[in-house]
């Protein structure tokens, strides 16, 4: 293999599983997952929050608070040991919404589908760094308006910064899929994109994702494990 310089690191919810927040679709330690508990289109669509904000905001409100409990775990710590080290270019692509790579200390941090700790302004378009509840529909600190949603990315909208995630595709040499079913697009696409523009491909899951055949590798395991190890692989050249 040709010495690897930029990697691009995909995480999805399978690596915050083991911090005690819930995945979306499954493969968490027993409890049911997010999607089992709500309906899609009900919580996470703009036209689920039209017809019913309070329930919107009632899930939401609740994961907020919830992940300013959690800590990162094992996982999240190598990867900000990764990126403290690594040299050349390194891009973690989070579909999490929670902050705990930034906690663990990682640095080059991209949240496609936004961020539980902020809010969005439907009125002046302005993002607020947010802690709070949004159910009592609290003011804009910027134009002091009542129209904070989460600043979070729902089915059929555009996700964050997706010039710059196909840039680093573009360069990538490697790409390393955690913890996600590869069922949303365009995060399940990238595999493939990377893949066609020249990457290695790995794959690092607690079960096969639904792009699983795309990967050169794949490695079967709780992300608390895999991850670890993988990293000390890297940096040990091995
Ligand atoms: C462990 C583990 C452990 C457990 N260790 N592993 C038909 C075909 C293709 C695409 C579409 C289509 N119809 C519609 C679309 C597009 C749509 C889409 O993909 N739909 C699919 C359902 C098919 N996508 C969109 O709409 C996106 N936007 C878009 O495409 O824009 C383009 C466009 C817009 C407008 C006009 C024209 C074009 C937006 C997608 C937004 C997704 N938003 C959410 C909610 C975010 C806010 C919130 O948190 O509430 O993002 S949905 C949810 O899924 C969340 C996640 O980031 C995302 C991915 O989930 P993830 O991370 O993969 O979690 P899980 O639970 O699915 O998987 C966890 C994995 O971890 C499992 O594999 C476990 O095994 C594993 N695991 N424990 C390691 N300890």
């Amino acid at each position: 293999m040709n010495r690897i310089r930029n990697i691009v690191i995909l995480t999805g919810a399978g690596v915050s599983a083991e911090s005690g927040i819930d995945t979306f679709r499954a493969g968490t330690d027993g409890g049911p997952s997010l999607w089992e508990q709500h309906r899609i289109e009900d919580v996470a669509t703009p036209e689920g929050f039209v017809r019913d904000p309070d329930l919107v905001h009632r899930f939401y409100d609740m994961r907020r608070a919830a992940i300013q409990q959690k800590q990162p775990n094992a996982a999240h710590m190598a990867l900000a040991r990764l990126d403290a080290v690594w040299t050349d270019n390194l891009l973690i692509v989070t579909q999490n919404v929670d902050d705990l790579h930034e906690r663990a200390g990682a640095r080059r941090v991209l949240h496609m589908h936004g961020e539980h700790l902020k809010a969005w302004c439907t009125a002046c378009r302005s993002r607020s760094a947010w802690r709070e509840a949004l159910f009592g529909r609290p003011p804009c600190p910027v134009c002091q308006s009542r129209s904070l949603r989460p600043d979070v990315v729902w089915f059929g909208e555009m996700p964050y910064e997706m010039d710059r995630i196909h840039a680093a595709l573009l360069d990538a040499d490697l790409f390393v899929s955690i913890g996600t079913s590869g069922a949303v697009y365009p995060a399940a696409g990238f595999v493939r994109n990377a893949r066609d523009l020249g990457a290695q491909t790995l794959e690092l899951n607690l079960e096969p994702s639904q792009g699983s055949a795309m990967f050169h590798e794949t490695r079967l395991g709780k992300a608390g494990d895999l991850v670890p190890a993988w990293v000390a692989e890297i940096l040990g050249g091995g």
